[in-house]
């Protein structure tokens, strides 16, 4: 019998190797409704090539699929997105971002399942979209920040009013950013760090 020699199995990408120096991997989700960017985020800040699971939107999908505000939008998110960055030579984050249609949801308890902190995106022309995500990190301790993800056209809001119109603790940060740029969604995941950090240092941390 003819055996391919081990030589011809590929091994892992250079650039999918997790640094040597890296000591601490933390789990971060990337959450909002649909079509406010998250699969959008993940693969703008990732240095490894995000995993996606997007599929295509269908005209079966048309009166379910709700892509209000989002029209050139043709893929949809339906088991999650996965990438990862280093913010530190010591410090890794695994980024995994949820479906925003209801329907995948049924997917969300493993998704959060060990997940230090989330970010939720949102999109100020479709705020509602939000809500139902906000309330699941609640009830399940998660902490997170808030990012408005800038579409164009989409109205702009105090950060005062925005929190009042999502209901949130004074303490919670909100940014703005657009998740196309790479440099803006990193800086959202440092303003979780950062949040996170002094979570942690006021013992609210779980
Ligand atoms: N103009 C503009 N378009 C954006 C921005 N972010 C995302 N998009 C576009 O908006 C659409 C939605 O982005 P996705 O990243 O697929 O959104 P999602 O939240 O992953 O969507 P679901 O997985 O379906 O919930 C895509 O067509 C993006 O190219 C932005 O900041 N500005
Ligand atoms: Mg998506």
């Amino acid at each position: 019998m003819d055996f391919k020699g081990s030589d011809t199995i590929p091994g892992p990408r250079t650039e999918d190797q997790l640094p040597h120096t890296a000591e601490a991997a933390v789990k971060i989700v990337i959450v909002g409704g649909f079509g406010v960017g998250k699969t959008t985020m993940v693969g703008s800040v990732s240095e490894i090539r995000p995993l996606t699971t997007e599929e295509t939107m269908t005209q079966a999908g048309i009166g379910v699929d709700d892509n209000f505000g989002s029209d050139s939008k043709t893929a949809t998110t339906v088991a999650m997105d996965f990438g990862r960055i280093s913010i530190t030579d010591e410090l890794v984050l695994y980024l995994f971002g949820t479906p925003g249609q209801e329907r995948f949801w049924f997917l969300w308890n493993g998704l959060f399942e060990g997940a230090l902190g989330a970010v939720v995106l949102i999109d100020t022309r479709r705020l509602e979209v939000s809500f139902d995500v906000i309330g699941r990190l609640e009830e399940r301790g998660v902490p997170f920040v808030v990012a408005v993800n800038s579409f164009p056209d989409a109205p702009r809001y105090p950060v005062e009013d925005l929190r009042t119109a999502l209901d949130l603790d004074p303490e919670i940060p909100i940014v703005e950013c657009d998740v196309r740029r790479r440099a803006s969604s990193r800086d959202v995941l440092m303003t979780l760090m950062r949040f996170l950090h002094s979570l942690a240092m006021s013992g609210a941390l779980r």
